[in-house]
């Protein structure tokens, strides 16, 4: 599957950049682009210049609101970025035609962090003008949530993220969701590493993108997972998640553990794996809440057998028994065994409702506040009647 991915603010800029860099790396490794054009969108000259991968010309690297905000962006003011955004959206929406390859496009790819100004304002501003030109192509979003710090020292923190989330879930086709703050579950030292948390971001989208793109025949499943089935799969709200065999057990779900004790080792892998997978999701979620999933198997051709695919496929169907699964295998040389699951169509995701919820509070807060403010205002306008004016 081939992507055209657009970052917005420094958040999705830097995981466009990341983008990049996945396909320099399929292209080094499997001979085979993933990516067909990518750009950054920003109202901050640093960052734009910060990128490294994105091409550095104004055509890949988009300044908009110049005029507004000096190139210094718009402050965590959401409505800003919004408000730019539609005033520049000819600029993106006639730039990314000029992608290399634009005509072979599968999809868009919008990527931004729902808690600045930025990215916040202009991602689902964008995707709908995005659509409305190019209105065959799926846009899916990638929106970052914030880290939990973050929701604790700024209240717009979480009123950027749910305006965004809101906005966002109506322009696009789906939207994948990142939880910062899963990532530094395990290591909290990455809290101080986003570059390390945005390589683990789109790490699971690099198997998923290159196996539909294989030529060399050894490559190619019995059961290729291809860009139609992507499609098909992605819908609403969405996460995805990656697993290995050769790390160290996972103790979940233990019971279902159990039943596949007899199964072969590879099978005992590929469940491993699946369970990693699951458990690192890119925002925590009930798997029985979707209504599509898809999984990608990728491990040597000797490793692999119709046996270990049924089981993983009744494995998610036991996790998931809403969903409708597809799946792919995806013959590679190395000695891993990897699973890549994303589970679309979610009913219910509790982090969102959380933060529609909060911030509606936050909203009678403000209007709490600015009715106190303009009772005092009037209370001293009153007072100053008496007083003669010297206009
Ligand atoms: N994973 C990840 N998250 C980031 C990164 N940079 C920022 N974030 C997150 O994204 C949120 C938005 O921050 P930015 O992307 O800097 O904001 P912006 O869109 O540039 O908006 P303004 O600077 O306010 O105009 C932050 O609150 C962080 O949670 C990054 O490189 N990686
Ligand atoms: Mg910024």
């Amino acid at each position: 599957m081939k992507l055209v991915v657009i970052g917005f603010g420094q958040c999705g800029g830097r995981i466009a950049d990341e983008f990049a860099r996945l396909n320099a790396r399929a292209r080094r490794q499997r001979g085979i682009e993933i990516i067909t054009g990518t750009f950054a969108i920003n109202t901050d000259v640093a960052d734009l210049s910060g990128l490294s991968r994105v091409k550095p010309d104004y055509q890949h690297r988009i300044l908009i609101g110049g005029r507004r905000t000096s190139g210094h962006g718009v402050g965590k003011i959401n409505e800003l970025g919004a408000e730019v955004a539609r005033e520049d959206a000819d600029k993106v929406v006639d730039a990314i035609r000029s992608a290399k390859r634009f005509f072979e496009t599968d999809a868009f790819l919008l990527v931004a962090g729902a808690a600045g100004g930025t990215g916040s304002g202009s991602i689902s501003i964008m995707a709908q003008h995005i659509k409305a030109r190019y209105g065959d192509k799926p846009i899916y979003a990638v929106v970052v949530l914030p880290f939990e710090h973050e929701e604790e020292t700024e209240v717009r923190t979480i009123y950027n993220t749910a305006t965004c989330l809101k906005s966002v879930y109506s322009a696009a086709d789906a939207v994948f969701l990142v939880d910062n703050q899963r990532y530094i579950r395990k290591d909290f030292s990455l809290r101080n590493n986003l570059a390390k948390i945005n390589a683990l971001i789109v790490e699971p989208f690099y198997d998923l993108l290159c196996a539909g793109e294989e030529k060399k025949a050894k490559h190619i499943g019995a059961r290729v997972l291809d860009a139609g089935d992507i499609l098909q799969t992605l819908s609403g709200w969405t996460v995805i998640g990656y697993g290995k065999s050769s790390l160290p057990m996972i103790r979940f779900p233990l019971e279902r553990m159990r039943n596949f004790r007899k199964k072969s080792t590879e099978t005992h892998k590929g469940i491993q794996a699946m369970d990693e997978a699951i458990s690192e999701l890119s925002l925590r979620c009930d798997p029985a809440d979707s209504g599509r999933a898809l999984y990608l198997l990728s491990a040597p051709a000797r490793d692999m057998n119709m046996d270990l695919v049924r089981n993983l496929g009744d494995y998610l169907k036991e996790l998931a028994p809403e969903a409708v699964i597809r799946t792919g295998d995806y013959p590679r040389e190395r000695s891993a065994l990897d699973i890549t699951v994303v589970l679309s169509q979610l009913s219910d995701v509790e982090k969102v409702r959380e933060y529609y919820n909060k911030s509606a509070n936050f909203i009678q807060e403000i209007k709490r506040k600015q009715e106190e403010v303009e009772s005092k205002l009037s209370k001293i306008e009153d007072a100053s009647k008496a007083v003669p004016s010297l206009f």
